[in-house]
C-alpha cells in the first residue's frame, strides 16, 4: 500500500511517498520546493498559489515515477496561519505569514479585553505573537475587508485540501494552535471569539487526524493527465504534531523530545493539557496531539536565528555552506556570550548578526566580531535554553527525563545535537530526519485501518530509521557556562 505525505515548513516543502511492509516503513521523497515568503508593501505573505502549485507538481510526479495506485494523500504545514473564504468559496486575499509585523502591540489590546489568566485557562495555549487569535484581531482593528467580508477561516493545511477536494474541514490539532480552541469543550471557544468581536461563522467544525476528507477533485485529476481517483485524509496537520507521532519508541516511559527546524520545539506527551500558574508564568503550551494527546511543549526561536544570519551574509556577497558554518564555529571560542533566543528582537525578519551583537553589547558582554563567533553564539544560547525549558518541563510534569528524542532537519546538524547532549547532560537520541512526513504517513495508515495505534507507528520508526546517540561531553565547562546563560536570561526576559 502507498501513501503521499506534503510537508510544508517554514523554510521548505517535500512530498514524500510512504510504503510499510513487515513493520518496515520505507519513504522517498519525491519533490522538494523552497518556501519563500514574499513581503508586499508593509505586509509579508506566504505565497500560498506557489505552494498549491507544487502539491500538484508532487502528486504528478508520483505519478510520473509509477505510484498510480496511491491509497490517500495528506497535507501539514507550519501552524497559526490562515487563509480566508468568501461565501462562493473563492480566497479573499493571499495569507499572511505569522511574522507580519501587523501583530506589534496587539497582544496587549486582546488581554485587555480577555484577562490573560482567563484566554489561558479556556485555552491552554502560550502566548505568542505569531498565534492566530492576535493576526485575526489585528486585522480587526485595521478594518482588514477580507476578515469583514469572509465566510470561514482554514489553516493553511485545511486550506489547501480544500483547494484540492472543494471540501472545508478545521483539523484539530491545528486548530489548538490559534488561541481560540477550548479543549475542554473540545469546539472552538466562542465566548472568546464573540468577546474579541471576531466573525463566529468562519470558524469550522474540527476533525480529528485520520479522517478522510473527500476525493481530489476531477478537474484537477484532467489538468495532471491523471485516471485514478486520489482521496485526502487529515492527518496531524500541524507539522509539529506529525513529528512528534514519528518519535520512535526506544523506552516504554514518558519522554522528553525535541523538533527541529525552523523553531525548536521541546516538549513532552501528555494524555490532558496542563493547565496550571506554573505553565502560565513559564509560557508553556497544550497543544492538540494525535491520538487524543496533547504536546505540553515550548516554542524556542530555533535555526531560524542561523537562517536569518546566513541570508543576510548571503544578501552581503557571502554564502556560507552548512559544511564552512560547521567549521566557523570549532574554531569560535566557545562561551564568549549569550542571548535569550527567544528575545521578541529576534522574531522577526531582521539583519540577525546586528542584533545578536546589538544584544550581547546591551547585556554588558563580549560583542562577537566573527561569522564563527556570531554562530557559536546563537548555537550555545539555544541548547542552553533547551536545558533551561527541559528543566522546567521536569518541574511541571514531575518526570525526570534521562533522555532526549531530537527529530527534523535541524538534527543534521551534527553540532546542534552534540551541544544539546552537552549542555542538558543526557543523551541524545537523533532521527528521523523527516519526521513530520513519517508521522503524516503513518497517520494515514492509521486512519486507512492499517495500523492499530500510536505505539505500533512508534515501533515501525524505530525499526525503520537510523538513530544517532550523542553522549554528553564536557560536564564541567557546560555547567559553568548555563550558570552564566540563566544570569543573562534573569536580567533581560523580554520574552514574548
Ligand atoms: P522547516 O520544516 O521548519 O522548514 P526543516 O525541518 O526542513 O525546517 O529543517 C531546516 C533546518 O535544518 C535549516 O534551517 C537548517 O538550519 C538545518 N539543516 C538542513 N540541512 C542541514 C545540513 N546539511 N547541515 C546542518 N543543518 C542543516
Ligand atoms: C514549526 C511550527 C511550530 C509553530 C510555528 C508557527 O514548523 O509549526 O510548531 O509554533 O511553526
Amino acid at each position: 500500500m502507498t501513501v503521499l505525505a506534503f510537508d510544508l515548513g517554514a523554510s521548505s516543502g517535500r512530498a514524500v511517498i510512504g510504503q510499510i511492509d513487515n513493520g518496515y516503513l520505507t519513504i522517498q521523497e519525491i519533490h522538494r520546493f523552497k518556501n519563500k515568503p514574499v513581503q508586499v508593501g508593509s505586509h509579508l505573505h506566504w505565497d500560498i498559489l506557489n505552494l498549491f502549485t507544487e502539491i500538484k507538481q508532487g502528486i504528478l510526479k508520483a505519478h510520473q515515477i509509477g505510484f498510480t495506485n496511491i491509497e490517500s494523500l495528506a497535507i501539514d504545514s507550519w501552524a497559526v496561519d490562515f487563509g480566508l473564504l468568501d461565501k462562493n468559496g473563492e480566497l479573499l486575499a493571499n495569507p499572511y505569514h505569522y511574522r507580519d509585523r501587523h501583530t506589534r502591540d496587539i497582544m496587549d489590546e486582546v488581554l485587555t479585553i480577555i484577562p490573560k489568566e482567563e484566554l489561558f485557562h479556556r485555552t491552554g495555549i502560550q502566548f505568542m505573537d505569531i498565534n492566530t487569535i492576535y493576526h485575526l484581531y489585528a486585522m480587526k482593528t485595521a478594518n482588514n475587508t477580507a476578515l469583514q467580508n469572509a465566510d470561514s477561516l482554514l489553516m493553511i493545511p485545511d486550506l489547501l485540501q480544500y483547494f484540492l477536494t472543494g471540501q472545508q474541514k478545521s483539523e484539530f490539532t491545528n486548530a489548538t494552535t490559534t488561541q481560540l480552541f477550548n479543549p475542554e469543550m473540545q469546539n472552538w471557544d466562542y465566548e472568546i471569539i464573540e468577546k474579541l468581536g471576531l466573525p463566529s461563522k468562519i470558524f469550522k467544525d474540527t476533525i480529528q487526524p485520520g479522517t478522510m476528507v473527500g476525493e481530489v477533485l476531477p478537474d484537477i485529476r484532467d489538468e495532471l493527465g491523471i485516471q485514478s481517483s486520489l482521496s485526502v485524509m487529515a492527518v496531524g496537520e500541524h507539522d509539529t504534531a506529525s513529528a512528534v507521532a514519528a518519535v520512535p519508541r526506544i523506552k516504554d516511559q514518558n519522554f522528553a523530545y525535541l523538533s527541529c527546524g525552523t523553531w525548536s520545539l521541546l516538549g513532552t506527551e501528555v494524555p490532558d493539557p496542563v493547565i496550571n500558574e506554573k505553565t502560565l508564568k513559564w509560557n508553556i503550551t497544550n497543544e492538540g496531539g494525535v491520538n487524543d494527546t496533547y504536546r505540553l511543549l515550548k516554542n524556542i526561536m530555533g535555526l531560524w536565528l542561523l537562517q536569518e544570519s546566513t541570508r543576510i551574509w548571503e544578501l552581503e556577497g557571502e554564502r556560507l555552506s552548512f559544511e564552512l558554518q560547521k567549521e566557523l564555529i570549532e574554531q569560535a571560542d566557545p562561551f564568549r556570550a549569550f542571548v535569550n533566543p527567544d528575545d521578541s528582537m529576534f522574531i522577526k525578519p531582521a539583519h540577525m548578526p546586528k542584533e545578536i551583537q546589538r544584544y550581547c553589547q546591551e547585556t554588558n558582554q563580549y560583542v562577537p566580531q566573527t561569522k564563527g563567533e556570531i554562530l557559536r553564539c546563537i548555537l550555545e544560547s539555544l541548547v542552553l535554553k533547551y536545558r533551561f525549558v527541559l528543566e522546567r518541563l521536569e518541574e511541571l510534569t514531575g518526570v525526570s527525563f534521562s533522555e532526549l528524542h531530537m527529530v527534523g532537519g535541524g538534527i543534521k546538524n551534527s553540532l546542534l545535537c552534540q551541544f544539546t547532549a552537552n549542555a542538558i547532560h543526557r543523551p541524545v537520541y537523533a532521527g528521523p530526519i523527516e519526521a513530520s512526513s513519517i508521522g503524516n504517513i503513518l497517520m494515514q495508515y492509521q486512519g486507512l485501518n492499517r495500523i492499530e495505534n500510536l505505539q505500533e507507528a512508534r515501533n515501525i520508526v524505530r525499526n525503520s530509521f537510523p538513530i544517532k546517540k550523542y553522549e554528553k561531553e564536557d560536564s564541567h565547562k557546560w555547567e559553568q557556562a548555563y550558570n552564566r546563560f540563566k544570569v543573562i536570561l534573569d536580567e533581560q526576559s523580554k520574552e514574548r
